[in-house]
């Protein structure tokens, strides 16, 4: 195997002879994004040893009460993002509203970024693996001085043009694409740099791993509730019963069945009648990634990358793996 060292830098700068078009905005887009993501880091693996623990005594838009290092993510990535010069409008579950970015150097930028900065943080507190989802639109209408609207945001998700997430684990790791393949970044923090270790990666065809919370069972879809009890039967040649693992953090539990092979599940319940996970920064950018790397996304009814959004902020439920287990829970739901 190749010693050779690839950063991440290194690897979008090669990769961009892939856009003839491109003159480096989407390039300094992603080097933005990884800068903040490295100094976000840095405070992840410090929790616990300066005040950035706990609730910041604040709500966001959810009505969800924001940990300290929610907020800080949330600062750092829209103050990268704004000094970077290439994004124009930055939708992040922190905040009600878009962050409409009008400096001089920015107002006529091309793209748009929708963001969670820190997903999972109920985890932080308690040392488990938290993330950072993204996702990159270009704008609807780049004529000189136009100015961008919500429009621009509530894209389909099949208009993406680079979707990523951070897994702040054991190592930290960036795993993006921009719609020709997938490739994993692991930081290395003896010289600061995001380094390709996990090339061109394919989501397993198939797999026993199915993440769910269980806790919810009682109010789940009836084909749901079929499904996992599926899962849970004994049948050696389709190498069931299956493993439940349910990390409770988006990034890490879909992380995980990207490398293994494996189905998350996040359906509607009782309380989140259209389920919990939020379409434009968590749902639309996961489902890109994963089709990327040869797995499905499906809200239940159609594609999740094909919903129209209707509001910043709007929920949907997904069902997000394999092939063939997702197609497996379908015939459940369709039954
Ligand atoms: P529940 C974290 O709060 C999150 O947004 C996702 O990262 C995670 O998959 C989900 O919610 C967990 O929700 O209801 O199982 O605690």
């Amino acid at each position: 195997m190749s010693n050779k060292t690839t950063t991440l830098g290194q690897f979008i700068i090669e990769r961009q002879a892939d856009f003839p078009y491109a003159k480096g905005e989407l390039s300094r887009l992603l080097r933005d994004i990884a800068i903040a993501a490295k100094i976000v880091n840095r405070e992840v693996n410090k929790a616990g040893l300066v005040d950035i623990l706990g609730d910041a005594g604040t709500y966001n838009i959810q009505g969800e009460g924001q940990k300290k290092l929610d907020v800080y993510a949330d600062e750092q990535f829209v103050s990268a993002l704004r000094s970077g010069g290439e994004c124009c409008v930055v939708a992040s579950e922190e905040n009600e509203n878009c962050l409409y970015i009008e400096s001089e150097i920015s107002k006529n930028a091309k793209y748009i970024v929708a963001i969670d900065p820190l997903d999972g943080s109920s985890n932080i507190d308690v040392n488990v693996a938290v993330g950072t989802i993204f996702s990159i639109y270009r704008r609807r209408h780049t004529e000189a001085n136009t100015k961008a609207s919500l429009e621009d945001v509530l894209q389909k998700g099949d208009q993406q043009v680079a979707a990523g997430y951070i897994v702040y684990g054991s190592s930290t790791m960036l795993v993006y694409t921009t719609g020709k393949g997938v490739n994993g970044f692991t930081l290395d923090p003896s010289i600061g740099e995001f380094c390709l270790s996990h090339p061109n990666m394919k989501m397993p065809k198939n797999g026993t791993i199915y993440s769910i919370n269980e806790g919810h069972y009682i109010h789940f879809p009836q084909g749901v509730k079929d499904y996992i009890k599926y899962c849970q039967q004994h049948d050696p040649s389709t190498n069931r019963p299956f493993t439940s693992r349910y990390i409770g953090s988006m990034v890490a539990d879909i992380h995980r069945n990207l490398i293994k092979g494996g189905i998350f599940l996040y359906p509607s319940t009782s309380s989140h009648p259209n389920g919990k996970l939020r379409l434009v920064y968590e749902c639309n950018p996961m489902a890109f990634i994963i089709e990327q790397a040869g797995g499905i996304a499906t809200d239940g009814k159609g594609r999740i990358l094909d919903i129209q959004p209707t509001q910043l902020h709007q929920r949907s439920a997904i069902f997000i793996g394999s092939v063939d287990m997702v197609n497996s829970l379908m015939r459940f739901i369709d039954s």
